[in-house]
């Protein structure tokens, strides 16, 4: 008879789930199961902190269309996990976090790192449990991973009582599970010919692309449906759905678009204030919503027809319904005047994007590495002025390669993000294009980065702080101490500290071939790129519609 120990199991059951990759932070009673991963094959991320690790395993996860899975230990470990959890389950991407907590036998008598940590962790998850045997770990990680991935993903968090990690079982009293194959809704067949119908005799139809879309793969069959002649737009993580030169991709005239259509279908988004809590249409416009969950349907948006079913086999059974139109003629206006305002609405930056002024516009950083890139790249933007200024000017061309602050507008996102999408795809370039500030919520996350072997690029657009100056010289008293504004510290430096390439640019002739000496470099990089810090975003809006 053989014994082996809860994390061995645990990273049995994990393997059996397709999962390859755990990110976390050592720590009892947690160990087992940082060294079960190890002995059974599993690469193992150790990360500098919890709120990183979370955030690694999220796009490592929303990457490979499995749930992140994060190891942290008891106590304050749990609670840096929160925020990850938050955004995981806000922006729809699977994160599982395991977390140990106190020995069953002494709970209530002031045990080290004592906290009741499911209560912590709930109104963040989509599901929490806690493990009650070693015995039935390989079942309760079934559940959790099951649970982080199906319908909506989310964040879940399993609690490992630390008496149930460490204890050796007879492995022959342990039932090791397997997913269930999971056949997605799909839509009525009335239903499909109705919304037929509606797209077929509107004069303005618009598509929106959110990211249930990017997750359930839609992009092809959405083609087809755009390629009828509707207009399209994405949510910003949607990004790439579809390839983003699409004649019909529309984000650049986004306002016209959300509020001329007079029949609007959504696939696989949400109605919440990324699209202006629903509001922002015109009044008669006709809205049907399509989404997995049937409480989406329910909204500030007035939608008239909610179907709940997958993205893409809703997009396929509507392009095989309209099949025998070749094109939706009435709406052929509207598409030119839409192709026409984001022609406009592109002229209004192209100055910005060839000015060759010092200090460096952002814009014409931005301009830059959009030509650098290559077309499957992983783009991950964050920051206030950088992210919006990365939304209008960098395309996506490959389904769920770009990541941002998300549904919760979240900074510290975005090493972590470039860092976990290397890790999933090392042969794809992932760069992050940052805020100084941005960088400095998560810059010792590129020590894991080096350790490990991920070689994302973060360029870091440096205004010198929070929205460069804009804040601390407009909203907060004259001369006092600066809060918002931040010192130009070297941030490439912190390349340099691990071993990894670091670039200083000063001068816009410079940005060019700073960025290819990065791709070169074949490990990770940071290019430090010193922007006006009185430089500001050209048309406004929110900063990350
Ligand atoms: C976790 C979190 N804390 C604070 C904020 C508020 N906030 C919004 S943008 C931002 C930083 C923007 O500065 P930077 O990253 O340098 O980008 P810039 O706007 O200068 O390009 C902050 C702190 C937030 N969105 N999320
Ligand atoms: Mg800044």
């Amino acid at each position: 008879m053989v014994q082996v120990n809860g994390g061995v199991l645990a990273a049995r059951q994990l393997k059996r789930c397709g999962i390859d990759t755990l990110f976390g932070v050592v720590a009892g009673p947690m160990i087992e199961l940082f060294s079960g991963g190890q002995s059974e094959g599993l690469r193992v991320v150790g990360c500098r902190h919890e709120i990183n690790g979370g955030f690694m395993a999220s796009a490592w996860g929303w990457q490979k269309r499995l749930p992140g899975i994060m190891v942290a230990g008891s106590g304050p470990a749990v609670t840096n996990c929160v925020t990850p959890l938050y955004v995981a389950t806000e922006s729809a991407m699977p994160l599982v976090v395991l977390g140990g907590s106190a020995f069953s036998g002494t709970t209530g008598l002031g045990g080290f790192q004592e906290l009741d940590q499911i209560s912590a962790v709930r109104s963040v998850c989509k599901w929490t449990g806690r493990v009650d045997s070693t015995e039935r770990i390989p079942e309760w990680i079934h559940l959790a991973v099951g649970k982080a991935l199906e319908g909506r993903p989310g964040g879940v968090y399993l609690d490992f009582p630390g008496d149930q990690v460490g204890r050796l079982v007879d492995d022959e009293d342990v039932v090791f599970r397997t997913a269930p194959e999971i056949s997605v809704p799909h839509p009525d067949p009335d239903v499909v010919v109705r919304i037929a119908d509606l797209l077929s005799s509107a004069e303005r139809p618009l598509i929106l692309v959110g990211k249930g879309a990017a997750w359930s793969n839609a992009g092809p069959a959405i083609q087809q449906l755009v390629d009828f002649g509707i207009p399209y737009v994405c949510a910003p993580m949607a990004r790439g759905t579809l390839p983003d030169d699409h004649p019909n991709f529309a984000n650049a005239a986004r306002s016209q678009a959300l509020s001329g259509a007079d029949v609007i279908l959504m696939l696989g988004g949400r109605f919440n204030w990324i699209f202006g809590m629903g509001r922002r249409f015109a009044p008669d416009a006709t809205l049907v919503q399509v989404d997995i969950e049937p409480e989406e349907l329910t909204s500030g948006a007035p939608v008239s027809l909610g179907v709940v079913a997958d993205a893409r086999a809703t997009a396929e059974a509507l392009a095989s319904a309209l099949s025998s139109a070749s094109s939706l003629p009435l709406a052929a206006g509207w598409l030119e005047s839409l192709k026409q305002a984001a022609r406009r609405n592109e002229a209004a930056v192209r100055s910005a994007e060839v000015d060759d002024s010092r200090p460096i516009n952002p814009y014409r950083v931005v301009a830059e590495i959009r030509e650098a890139l290559p077309r499957d790249a992983i783009v991950t933007a964050e920051g206030e002025t950088t992210m919006g200024i990365c939304r209008a000017m960098l395309p996506s061309y490959v389904n769920r390669s770009r990541l941002n602050a998300g549904t919760t507008g979240s900074m510290g996102v975005g090493v972590p993000y470039a860092v976990g999408a290397s890790l999933a795809y090392p042969d794809r370039l992932s760069i992050g294009v940052l805020g100084d500030y941005a960088f400095g919520a998560a810059a010792m996350a590129v020590e894991t980065a080096a350790r490990v072997g991920a070689k994302p690029i973060l360029v870091i657009l440096n205004n010198e702080g929070i929205a460069g100056h804009l804040l601390q010289d407009n909203m907060l008293p004259a001369g006092s101490p600066m809060i918002a504004s931040l010192l130009p510290a070297r941030y490439e430096m912190m390349a340099e500290m691990v071993g990894g390439h670091a670039e200083y640019v000063e001068a816009p002739e410079e940005i060019r071939p700073a960025l290819g000496r990065a791709m070169a470099a074949d490990k990770l990089a940071i290019v430090h790129v010193r922007v006006d810090p009185k430089a500001f975003r050209i048309g406004g809006g929110n900063y990350l519609q």
